[in-house]
């Protein structure tokens, strides 16, 4: 940020991520939340064999917590949850839901747990207490009403596999397949492409692989703010002196260096470790195009020496690899030059360095899956891996860093709106009722059933769906024509205020409290982004007694719902390992289940292609041909920008922490877009303009005015802004067309001073 005049709020951080700032900012997160006594004893319980599983991402513990692991973004989200501030019935009756509505998102949040079941009186406007039986009761008899596709359930990832599969039971004893969840916004992209290349739709590395890799790739994700832990073992293969090669238009700080707070010579002296030996700031957009770049340099290797490829695995065990050579040869340089961003001698320099490493390991996030080709963007990942054999082989396999922290465990175990005939199968001999074969919809599909008017109830497991979707203008009104909307939470969130007709507020426990049901202590289970399955149980007393845990709300609801149901629902709930007999019952690799969760650390989910069993229609790994090297929609005029949004250091997707963005040098707000130098100045524009945005798409034009512009290390041709704010420019339909996923990483825009 060489910008010649003063910004407020903006001012060029000069440290490594982590070190001593990042001590500090879990100090602070301490103190604004929680009790001082209290929080050491918490923070030491997360992620520890008889803990509870941190609520911050889905990145896998080393031999799940048997140090102590800090992580500044991990405290912010227990803290968050472990708050002491609570709100009240006192409190809604004192603020309207429209008054509510002008505060903003981070003091929604902040005002505290939710503590009682509310009702929202349209006539006051006030949410108001209800019985939990009441509530219960009358959203019973609002479904009985209602066509079963009229109903629409929204999971977003923090749920346990417990509360999850009694969701997915509940929705489909009632006769849809209705699963809008946030993994549709987030790795869809991955759960579609990578069962197309390698017949399973997760990441195939372990932790131990990471030990033992010669090069990493890391393609599209922010690790020091999103995947914290992650900077552990990416510090220590950086210090193993293993190249470490990133692909992200912004420079990010994490990513260059970082001070490990576990190191006590780095925070003694002030050190820091660099992370990335090479870091290539492609354009948003533009790794389909770098990617194929890469698998050109290595195929030109293998011609000119030979040994690079290997040969055998592609001839056991692959299909396709004529026609992907084919489509790679013709590819020219002087395109994926141009589509990338980058330089030919860079991705050359890339690509020896990858027919050098016998154990390569891709990690790769949202830069690569939210895009409108997403799924062949990490379908072409899976390309150059197969190329050397990098998948079932120690050291090597594909990375995607899962978002929530139970994300990939609600997949598993029956969330999606696209149920195999098996799984449906099961459910039908297990529980005697016909659940149904039709797809259901995901969540653009929900939000457009909404827009339309034929879905006619919303039930949300956590989350903050309309905030979370594109088109702010479009997705709040839609909230306000439902019949009914449920919403189970921990916080008040914008969501919860965008009422419909009849609305209730549910509050459940957190991660971090005691769940006591008949038979005593609960533990509940999650599986990382590694395929580990494990406990979590909370022992912090619970913020109200008002609560009930998330298995129960949903038994409640579903016993009032289904009056002759085949489900003995509030029997499960009295005791969690009833549900984990049935989990085992209808879903394959749950063998054991309650024997193996009380080993520490658990186990892992069955991971076919680690074995080099490829479930995949030829029965082999299969290459696709990615006919194009656009991982966006083409933009032809120069005027026209990629926007990518993203998130702050000091926020959990819709939850906003705080308003600083310190290792980007954003301090007390978020209106701004960051820009390249150069793309300032052809647009006569200067660091610190007010500027307005504008989507440079066919139909309706979306706006976003009055931002600050900021000089930032950004590719050329990129600019990125805050998510959630800059929801109100991503178009609904603007999305992969694979898996659904919206392009939240490449909306064409254009910019220019504010009048
Ligand atoms: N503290 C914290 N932790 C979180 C979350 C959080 O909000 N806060 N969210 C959780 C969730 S649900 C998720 S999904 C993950 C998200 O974790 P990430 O995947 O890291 O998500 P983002 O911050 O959206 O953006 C990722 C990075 O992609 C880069 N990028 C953008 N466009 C492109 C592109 O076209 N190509 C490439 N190569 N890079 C690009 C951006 O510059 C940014 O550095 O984190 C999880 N963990
Ligand atoms: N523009 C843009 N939009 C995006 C993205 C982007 O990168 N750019 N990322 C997308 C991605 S990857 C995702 S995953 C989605 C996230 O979408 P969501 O998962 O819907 O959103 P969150 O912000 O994680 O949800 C926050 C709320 O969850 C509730 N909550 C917290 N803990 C618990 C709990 O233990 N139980 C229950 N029941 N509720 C709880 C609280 O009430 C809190 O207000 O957003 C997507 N939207
Ligand atoms: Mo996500």
């Amino acid at each position: 940020m060489s910008g010649k005049r003063k910004v407020p709020g903006v001012k060029e951080y000069g440290g490594p991520a982590g070190g001593w700032g990042a001590l500090k900012a879990t100090a602070e997160a301490v103190r604004s939340e929680m009790d001082t006594l209290q929080a050491p004893l918490t923070l030491l319980r997360t992620n520890q064999p008889n803990g509870f599983d941190c609520p911050g991402c889905a990145w896998p513990d080393k031999e799940h917590g048997s140090t102590f692991q800090f992580c500044e973004n991990g405290a912010k989200a227990v803290t968050w949850e472990a708050t002491k501030k609570r709100v009240t019935p006192e409190f809604f009756a004192a603020h309207s839901v429209t008054e509510l509505l002008s505060w903003h998102d981070h003091d929604l949040e902040g005002i505290g747990r939710l503590t009682q079941p509310m009702v929202y009186n349209s006539e006051t406007d006030h949410y108001e207490p209800i019985e939990w039986q009441a509530a219960f009761d009358r959203i019973g008899e609002i479904l009985r009403g209602l066509e079963p596709n009229q109903v629409e359930f929204y999971t977003s990832g923090r749920a346990s596999n417990e509360a999850a599969y009694l969701y997915q039971l509940f929705a489909r004893e009632l006769g849809t397949n209705n699963f809008p969840d946030c993994s549709n916004m987030c790795h869809e992209a991955t759960s579609v492409g990578l069962p197309r290349s390698i017949g399973i739709g997760k990441g195939t590395v372990s932790l131990d692989d990471f030990d033992h890799c010669e090069l990493i790739l890391s393609i599209g994700h922010n690790p020091g703010t999103n995947h914290p832990r992650m900077m552990g073992t990416l510090h220590e293969v950086s210090r193993r002196k293993v190249p470490i090669m990133v692909f992200n238009p912004l420079k990010e700080r994490s990513l260059e260096r970082f001070a490990d707070p576990q190191n006590m010579i780095e925070m003694a002296t002030y050190g820091s470790t660099p992370i990335a030996s090479s870091y290539f700031q492609v354009r948003a957009g533009g790794d389909a195009a770098a990617l194929k770049g890469i698998m050109k340099g290595v195929l030109q290797l293998e011609q000119d020496s030979g040994g690079v490829l290997d040969r055998e695995f592609i001839d056991q065990h692959t299909a396709g690899f004529e026609a992907l050579v084919a489509d790679i040869d013709a590819t020219q340089w002087a395109d994926i030059e141009r589509e990338s961003g980058l330089l030919q001698k860079d991705l050359e320099m890339v690509a020896a360095a990858y027919a050098r490493s016998n154990a390569t390991i891709v990690t790769y996030g949202m830069g690569i899956t939210q895009h409108n080709k997403g799924t062949s963007n990490v379908r072409l990942i899976a390309d150059l891996l197969l190329l050397k054999g990098n998948i079932g082989k120690p050291g090597a396999g594909i990375c995607p860093l899962r978002g929530h922290s139970n994300v990939q465990g609600n997949r598993t175990v029956g969330i999606t709106e696209k149920p195999t005939a098996a799984f449906l199968e099961k459910l039908q001999e297990t529980f005697g009722f016909t659940p149904p074969s039709e797809h259901g919809h995901d969540s653009v599909q929900t939000m457009e059933a909404m827009i339309d008017g034929s879905a006619r109830a919303l039930l949300c497991l956590g989350g903050n769906f309309a905030v979370a979707m594109p088109d702010t203008e479009a997705s709040y009104p839609a909230m306000k024509k439902l019949d009914l909307g449920v919403h189970v939470g921990t916080k008040l969130n914008r969501s919860h205020l965008l009422t419909s007709r009849e609305t209730f507020l549910f509050p459940c426990l957190g991660r971090t409290e005691l769940d006591e049901q008949a038979a005593g202590p609960q533990s509940v289970t999650v599986e990382d982004s590694m395929s580990m399955v494990h406990a979590s149980a909370g022992k912090l007393a619970p913020a109200s007694d008002w609560l009930k845990s998330e298995p129960a709300i949903v038994a409640g609801m579903a016993k009032a719902t289904l009056p002759h149901s085949k489900v003995d629902w509030l029997g499960l709930v009295e005791d969690y390992d009833r549900i984990r007999d049935l989990i085992e019952k209808t879903i394959t690799g749950f063998d054991d289940y309650n024997a193996r969760i009380r080993e520490p650390g658990g186990f892992r989910m069955p991971l076919a292609a680690t074995q080099r069993i490829w479930n995949t229609p030829s029965g082999k790994a299969e290459f696709f041909v990615f006919d194009g090297l656009e991982s966006s929609c083409a933009v032809t005029d120069e005027e026209v920008l990629r926007l990518v949004t993203i998130r702050s250091h000091d926020q959990y997707n819709t939850t906003i922490y705080g308003m600083d963005d310190r290792y980007r040098g954003v301090f007390g707000r978020r209106d701004v877009v960051f820009m390249n130098a150069q793309d300032l100045a052809d647009r006569g524009l200067e660091h610190g303009d007010t500027v307005d945005i504008e989507t440079a798409l066919d139909g309706k034009t979306l706006r976003y005015e009055n931002l600050t512009a900021i000089e930032y290390k950004i590719a050329r041709g990129t600019v990125a802004a805050y998510y959630p704010e800059a929801n109100r420019l991503v178009p609904l339909d603007y999305k992969d067309q694979d898996s659904g996923t919206p392009s939240y990483k490449s909306v064409p825009v254009r910019i220019s001073k504010s009048a």
